[in-house]
């Protein structure tokens, strides 16, 4: 098992003080890190004790540690999961040779540009978070943002150990312009669509962290399977932090929807927005616009870059072991094709289908955390549901892009989409409307804001009016 060392400026478990120069490289990043971090992090929030864990080992147990800190002394670390013995690459044409160790040539650009696409997603998601400490609904959520923006800066520390190891001058470029793109700006966006979309409230930022970062998970279960060892155990060791994103995100919601049955049998006419809380339809519209837009973050339905992942042995399935034909050379995947204002089924060969596979597990996990906020409704007796809108609805990205098709998939006019839009997505006034509800931090131990019902337990097994953060600090 690989030593932890958390003593050093850098915490690792990669033996960095063995390779003086890449060491070195990483403590002159280091600084633009922490400036990046004080310029674009958590605003407001830069001096203030906030009860976090921080990762100081791989075991599976009592591999986080937890305590008060200042958010830009965080000690961010550079964790791998312990190698595999004789790891063999598991799928694509060099199937059963060992894992490589170092970057072979041929594939140098293609994973660099991976590993960039992906380390360029963790700090968007933090620039994104930014602001949301001003209307925090109580002291809990303000704790678990804060988690998870310290933890997407910890995920940008693992690609950027991965650009300065590996990649030479080019990957200490790579890590600069990490840093230099900001989300959201039209000069230098991030490099994917959702990561350049505002969350200014925390409807949008539970919606983010379910429907998001579970993209996350997906992308990162298919780089786990990759042929470069150091992504693979860079990646797997990322998912254990995942998890707790997608928890903030499922249970964020899940508590929206309580409130939301609590107040519409409150109000003679189930009038939820009168009492201050949010209405199922903007549930529902907020649930569509981050679901597809996090439908675009797995590319093109029909994708030869995918292919050419795959074949290569550079990103494979999620869970390649559950597939039993690892080569993909045979079979076809079919797929609706919009051909002159109709679907045609193709079929497409399995390596070009590798996005729209991924898609499917993520489609199913989607849906899986969608039944349960359903069985809130159910259990309550209210007959409206929360749905998926189908894949084809509101994409930006793939073969479904620039045409419109209505929240069951059926292809429409643009003029009944322009009639119809604002039934089915966020409008102005919807976002106007949920920001007036938080219109101010709720920072006192213990009280939830009015829109929201309380969380089932607290942190770490403590009591819920803990002082997560310590706003006078
Ligand atoms: N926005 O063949 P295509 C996370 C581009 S989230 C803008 O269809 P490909 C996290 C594409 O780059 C996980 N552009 O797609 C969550 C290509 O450009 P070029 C992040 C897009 O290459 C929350 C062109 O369209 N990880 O960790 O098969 C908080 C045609 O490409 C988009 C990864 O993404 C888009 N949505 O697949 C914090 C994993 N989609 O070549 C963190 C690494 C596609 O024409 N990335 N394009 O210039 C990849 O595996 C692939 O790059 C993608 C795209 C799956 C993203
Ligand atoms: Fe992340
Ligand atoms: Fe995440």
């Amino acid at each position: 098992m690989s030593t932890v060392v958390t003593d050093e400026k850098i915490p690792n478990n990669v033996n960095l003080s063995h390779d003086p120069r890449l060491q070195r490289a990483l403590e002159q990043w280091q600084p633009n890190f922490r400036n990046w971090w004080l310029e674009m992090g958590p605003e407001g929030y830069h001096a203030q004790e906030v009860y976090l864990r921080t990762a100081i080992s791989v075991t599976t147990d009592g591999w986080a540690h937890y305590d008060y800190v200042k958010m830009p002394d965080y000690r961010w670390g550079i964790f791998l999961a312990d190698a595999v013995p004789d790891r063999r690459i598991g799928f694509g044409d060099s199937m059963g040779q060992p894992v490589w160790q170092d970057v072979p040539g041929e594939h140098r650009n293609t994973l660099r540009r991976l590993i960039v696409t992906q380390g360029d997603t963790e700090p968007a998601s933090v620039e994104q978070q930014r602001v949301l400490g001003a209307s925090c609904p109580s002291l809990y959520d303000l704790r678990n943002l804060f988690q998870v923006n310290v933890e997407e800066g910890r995920h940008l520390w693992a690609m950027v150990y991965l650009l300065h190891g590996f990649f030479g001058r080019d990957g200490r470029e790579e890590a600069d312009d990490l840093l230099a793109r900001r989300s959201g700006n039209p000069d230098r966006p991030r490099i994917l669509g959702a990561f350049n979309e505002p969350i200014d409230d925390w409807l949008s930022f539970f919606m983010f962290t379910m429907f998001t970062d579970r993209d996350g998970k997906y992308q990162l279960l298919a780089l786990a399977e990759s042929g470069f060892d150091p992504l693979s155990r860079t990646t797997r060791f990322m998912l254990t932090e995942e998890a707790h994103h997608m928890f903030v995100g499922e249970t964020g919601i899940g508590r929206v929807v309580q409130r939301t049955i609590e107040l519409m049998k409150k109000n003679p006419n189930g009038d939820v927005r009168a009492e201050g809380g949010v209405d199922l339809p903007t549930l529902q519209r907020y649930l569509s616009f981050w679901y597809t837009r996090s439908l675009d973050l797995f590319g093109g339905e029909i994708s030869t870059n995918a292919a050419s992942f795959f074949a290569s042995g550079l990103k494979g399935r999620a869970k390649e072991e559950k597939f039993q034909d690892h080569l993909a050379l045979e079979g076809f995947v079919p797929i609706a094709v919009p051909e002159n204002g109709k679907l045609e089924t193709k079929q497409v060969p399995m390596r070009t289908a590798m996005n729209e596979i991924l898609r499917d597990g993520y489609v199913e996990d989607c849906q899986r955390g969608v039944d349960r906020w359903n069985k809130l409704l159910e259990a309550e007796g209210i007959s409206t549901r929360l749905t998926l809108p189908s894949r084809r609805f509101n994409r930006e990205q793939g073969i479904y892009a620039g045409h419109r098709f209505d929240p069951e998939g059926t292809p429409i006019t643009e003029a009944a989409w322009a009639a119809k839009q604002a039934d089915w997505l966020p409008s102005p006034a919807d976002r106007a409307y949920v920001k007036s509800l938080q219109q101010r931090a709720v920072t006192k131990p213990g009280e939830v804001a009015h829109w929201i019902a309380p969380p089932a337990k607290g942190i770490n097994a403590l009591p819920l009016d803990f002082v997560y953060v310590r706003t006078d600090g």
